[in-house]
């Protein structure tokens, strides 16, 4: 009863965030999950994840041409991750704010990135770039599933929802 179905309900918008390998080993996933859930998003999926190789391979489709493909693949399976749905209104723009601009050395001071990484290669975490890849990326897609499965999403109201949102 209390499983979210993996599609989406209409009007809200989700995102999928990601601690790299580098943001776990580094004793960074409080720090950054702590950063969503100040801001008042509200969590919907969250678990520890060995990626295997085929999944980091199709997660990252659109860069299959980068040369730095290879090496980026090997990057996001080089130990786990923590894989997360954040759920809010603007939440995929507003989670690309939060972590910064790509390159760490020029994402700006205050943002994950910018505070926690020195490497374009190891920028400890990731962010849907839109909201259809949120949902992609999560795993609405049909006949295939990404980072969550049916029944790892979890519907629950935040009680303090009145407090957050107009
Ligand atoms: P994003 O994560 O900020 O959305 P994308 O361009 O989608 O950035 O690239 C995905 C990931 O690929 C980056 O987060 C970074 O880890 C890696 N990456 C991007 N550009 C480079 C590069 O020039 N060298 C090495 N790794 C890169």
């Amino acid at each position: 009863r209390h499983l979210q179905p993996i599609i989406a309900k209409e009007g809200v918008e989700r995102t999928y965030i990601m601690v790299k390998p580098d943001g776990v080993q580094r004793g960074l996933i409080g720090e950054i999950i702590s950063r969503f859930e100040r801001k008042g998003f509200a969590l919907k999926g969250l678990k520890l994840f060995q990626c295997p190789t085929d999944l980091a391979e199709e997660h990252y489709v659109e860069l299959k041409e980068k040369p730095f493909f290879p090496k980026l693949v090997k990057y996001i399976v080089s130990g786990p991750v923590v894989c997360m749905a954040w759920e809010g209104p603007g939440v995929v723009a507003s989670a690309r704010k939060l972590i910064g601009s790509t390159n760490p050395l020029t994402a700006e001071p205050g943002t994950i990135r910018g505070d926690l990484a020195i490497a374009v290669g190891r920028n400890v975490v990731h962010g849907s770039d839109s909201p259809d890849n949120g949902e992609r990326e999560i795993g609405i897609f049909i006949f295939q599933t990404l980072w969550f499965k049916e029944g790892e999403l979890v519907e629950w109201e935040q009680n303090n929802a009145p407090w957050l949102l107009e």
